[in-house]
């Protein structure tokens, strides 16, 4: 049997990338009974049929999945943020640096468009999320600046592009491989709209080794499947601190003697951060309300 990856699903055919070339392939029948997935970055085993059609025989275990946009064996995202144009936004940042955390994937956040704002802004941009460990790329993708960092950080891995509508993931893409060839741009309202529902994604081959994926972005809804008392995990700087609060069952809220509303008071975590923090919070307790 040969191996390959699911680069792409269009109705029940599965397109296989199996060394250079692309194999079309069907689910061997039993597979089609019973609750099975097969999705985008899969690997699997398949014998051909043809001289590009096979049968899918066998899927490998996954390493891990992304549910929206369905993606399996996903390593990192790229979290793309236009510094301006639109006006990067610190909550969103950390809503998609939550999620991505939650994941357990990798993070590189991109800030894009620094031909648009003053050196000083992009540096405090960079350094506030280099602070709290994040790998921070500063870019201006029509320009081609700082294209070759990222360049050399995407091969042989699948990575995610997520960020916000227009803040130019798509022109980053075709900056790193311009026979990519994605669309981008003034995309109509009524067309953005329709691409955001499109659950499923395609790998695109990257040359490096590895396959990159662009993305509308996440859904937050992912934040329905998190628990209150691991929120904290999800934020570099305050977990490692929250076993000095006073009470073992701290979720830093209204808790007396708490050492990360300490460190929030006295600066070592961001108020911006700590804000986020609470919001998100918030917003799991009114899910669980909801049920
Ligand atoms: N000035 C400037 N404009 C950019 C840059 N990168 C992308 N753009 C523009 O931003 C708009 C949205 O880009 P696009 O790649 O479609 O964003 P996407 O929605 O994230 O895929 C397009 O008009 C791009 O030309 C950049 O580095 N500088
Ligand atoms: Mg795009
Ligand atoms: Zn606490």
């Amino acid at each position: 049997m040969l191996n390959g990856i699911v680069v792409k699903a269009y109705n029940s055919y599965y397109y296989i990338q199996s060394g250079s070339k692309i194999v079309t392939c069907n689910l061997r029948g039993r597979f089609k009974k019973g609750r099975f997935s097969l999705i985008v970055g899969d690997e699997v085993a398949y014998t051909l049929t043809g001289p590009e059609e096979g049968i899918i025989e066998e899927i490998l275990p996954r390493r891990s999945m992304l549910k929206r946009p369905m993606v399996a064996n996903v390593d990192q995202v790229v979290l793309t943020f236009a510094a301006v144009n639109p006006d990067i936004s610190l909550s969103l940042v950390d809503r998609f640096l939550v999620i991505a955390e939650f994941s357990e994937l990798e993070i590189i956040l991109c800030i894009n468009k620094i031909d648009l704002t003053d050196a000083e802004v992009v540096a405090e941009l960079v350094e506030r999320y280099q602070q709290i460990g994040y790998k921070v790329l500063s870019i201006a993708a029509k320009l081609g600046t700082g294209i070759e960092q990222l360049y050399a950080q995407l091969h042989d891995k699948i990575s995610v592009f997520a960020g916000p509508s227009g803040a130019g993931k798509s022109t980053i893409l075709n900056a790193i491989q311009p026979g990519l060839g994605l669309t981008t741009g003034e995309v109509s309202q009524k067309i953005g709209r329709g691409k955001h529902t499109t659950r499923f994604a395609e790998l695109l081959p990257f040359e490096g080794g590895g396959f990159v994926v662009d993305t509308p972005g996440f859904s937050f809804t992912e934040f329905k499947d998190m628990e209150e008392a691991h929120l904290m995990d999800y934020f570099p700087e305050i977990s490692p601190i929250a076993p000095k609060c006073k009470f073992s069952t701290c979720i830093h809220y209204k808790e007396p003697q708490c050492a990360v509303k300490k460190a929030v008071a006295e600066g070592f975590i961001h108020a911006d951060r700590y804000q986020s923090y609470l919001d998100i919070l918030n917003e799991i307790r009114e899910n669980k309300k909801g049920y």
